[in-house]
């Protein structure tokens, strides 16, 4: 691991009370008052809840499915990024610089959660697609993240990094914090809110929900083709959804795109922590129509 980029792996800070990596929290008035246009589409989650799923999906049906179009840039291009900011001996420019200069339609991405987004968005009525997962798969595949991604703090062992998952210490915060304040907030916005095991369970049906929500008209055939070319298979070879062009990212130590399923959490946590897990989605979610599903039939 290159020992520029390994002295850099940020460390903590936070944004009202919302723990984030420090460089993020840099500039934090000018990704407050970010200057929204009313065609932007804000694509918002919870780190590794499938942004870069729901990314390539949007960009399809933007383009009526003309897979070759998607190929002008990364993901991590395509999709500006509005809270990122890192050090210069990465070499990026900032969310907010790259998308000041974007043209429109922009798609953005954001890991904000609803209280921190800048209002600009809710001003101009922006579209807003969030889409949630499971915690138990979120904390599993974030931890696999955390180990390859060098501009994250280092997870430490893993009995720890879940420790500090459930008492919301990680970038972003509370999980439970974050898709409930998005689920409360849902009906006051334009925002269409997806699952990711729904996605698993039937991805041309939420295909269809998303195209809906977009007003676009699309055929059955182009969705057909939307459909095969966001499968996990396709996405982890293509390199413009798959992060192999960005040299931050040591994936031999564990892939981007890692395993995409509904219960690989089965293979990491034990009884007790994912009994812990139960605890607090009882406290948080008793009583509410938020629910997850955590395996699959
Ligand atoms: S990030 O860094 O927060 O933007 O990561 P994000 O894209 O949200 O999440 C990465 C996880 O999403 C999985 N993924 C997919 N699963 C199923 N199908 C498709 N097409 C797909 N694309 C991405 C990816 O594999 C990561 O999950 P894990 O469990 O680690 O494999």
């Amino acid at each position: 691991m290159d020992d520029v980029h390994e002295k850099s792996r940020g460390k903590m800070s936070s944004v009202e009370g919302v723990p984030m990596v420090e460089y993020f929290v840099a500039n934090w008035e000018e990704k407050q008052n970010f200057e929204t246009r009313p065609d932007d589409l804000l694509l918002a989650t919870y780190p590794k809840a499938g942004t870069t799923w729901i990314q390539e999906i949007t960009d399809l049906v933007y383009s009526n499915g003309d897979v070759n179009f998607c190929q002008r840039a990364p993901s991590y291009i395509r999709f500006p990024f509005l809270e990122f900011t890192v050090p210069p001996s990465f070499n990026r420019q900032s969310g907010v610089d790259i998308l000041n200069k974007m043209e429109s339609p922009r798609m953005i991405k954001t890991h904000l959660p609803y209280q921190l987004v800048p209002k600009g968005f809710w001003e101009k009525d922006c579209k807003v697609i969030y889409v949630a997962r499971n915690a138990k798969d979120i904390v599993v595949s974030y931890y696999y993240f955390g180990l390859m991604d060098e501009t994250e703090p280092h997870p430490g062992t893993w009995e720890t990094y879940v420790e500090r998952f459930l008492a919301g210490k990680l970038g972003w915060g509370s999980w439970w914090d974050h898709v409930k304040g998005w689920w409360e907030n849902k009906d006051k916005h334009p925002i269409l809110y997806l699952f990711y095991e729904d996605m698993k369970e039937n991805l041309q049906r939420e295909v269809q929900k998303i195209i809906k929500f977009l007003e676009k008209d699309i055929s059955d055939e182009v969705i057909d083709k939307i459909v095969h070319h966001t499968s996990f298979d396709s996405m982890k070879t293509n390199k413009m959804t798959n992060y192999s062009t960005l040299p931050s990212m040591n994936q031999s130590i564990s892939p981007f795109l890692r395993k995409g399923e509904v219960g690989d959490w089965k293979n990491h946590l034990t009884v007790a922590q994912s009994e812990a897990f139960d605890a607090l989605y009882d406290k948080h979610f008793t009583g509410r129509s938020l629910k997850f599903k955590h395996t699959l039939p």
